[in-house]
Order: C-alpha cells, then structure tokens, then sequence
C-alpha cells in the first residue's frame, strides 16, 4: 500500500526505531509512547486490521504476540507486567489503517481500558 504509514516503515522509506525484525514481522518504537515501553508489532505485509485476517494468518498473528512477549522479556517488563493491544475501527479509535499490537509497560497502567 503505497500510503499506508507502516509499509512505508517496512519498506525503510521513512525511519523507525526498530527493536525486532523478521522476514514476515517489524517492531519499532511508537512515535507517541504513553508509557516507557510502547513499541508496535507488525506484520510487513499490508493487512489494515484484525478485520482482514484470514485462516492463513493465524501463524503470523500468533508469532506477533510472540515477539512482544519475547520484546517485553528483552525490556525487563515479563515479571512486572504490560499490555498487547489492538485497536480495530472507528470506535477503538484506530488511527493507523495497518494492523498493529501496541506493547505497553514499564509502569502501573490505568484501570480503565475501555
Ligand atoms: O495507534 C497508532 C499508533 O501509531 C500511535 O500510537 C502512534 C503510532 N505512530 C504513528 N506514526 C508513527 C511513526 N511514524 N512511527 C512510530 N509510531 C507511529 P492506533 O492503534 O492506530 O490508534
């Protein structure tokens, strides 16, 4: 998709601070943390939310949550705890049409995620 943010980001046309990267997965750092660690997990292919997963994608999407668990081990976040999100249309507020898992830890996070 060639206006689409993040495969702008995969195709290294616009920075990113990456912290994991995979034939079929990237993980940079958000651009607007709201925590000390918010990094975004990605497929590199163009999917625009976890409405367009299909049944072939259950083993890309299984591996993303895998990579942040694996991320929020490497941060020193496993023990003390975060969270793996996803925003999906209007009413999540999803801003980025590009499916994304927000990692988010490092500190107490609020109560209400709703
Ligand atoms: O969240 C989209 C997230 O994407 C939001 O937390 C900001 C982040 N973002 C947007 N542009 C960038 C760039 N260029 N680098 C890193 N992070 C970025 P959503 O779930 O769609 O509301």
């Amino acid at each position: 998709m060639s206006d689409c943010i993040f495969c702008k980001i995969v195709n290294k046309e616009i920075p990113s601070a990456v912290v994991y990267e995979d034939n079929e997965i990237l993980a940079f750092k958000d651009i607007y943390p709201v925590a000390p660690v918010h990094i975004l997990i990605i497929p590199k292919k163009h999917l625009a939310s976890t409405n367009e997963l299909e049944e072939e994608d259950a083993l890309l999407t299984g591996k993303m949550i895998m990579v942040a668990r694996d991320i929020a081990r490497k941060e020193g976040i496993e023990e003390s705890g975060y969270r793996i999100l996803t925003n999906c249309g209007p009413d999540s507020r999803q801003e980025v049409m590009h499916l994304h898992f927000h990692l988010i830890g490092g500190k107490k996070l609020g109560g209400n995620i709703g």
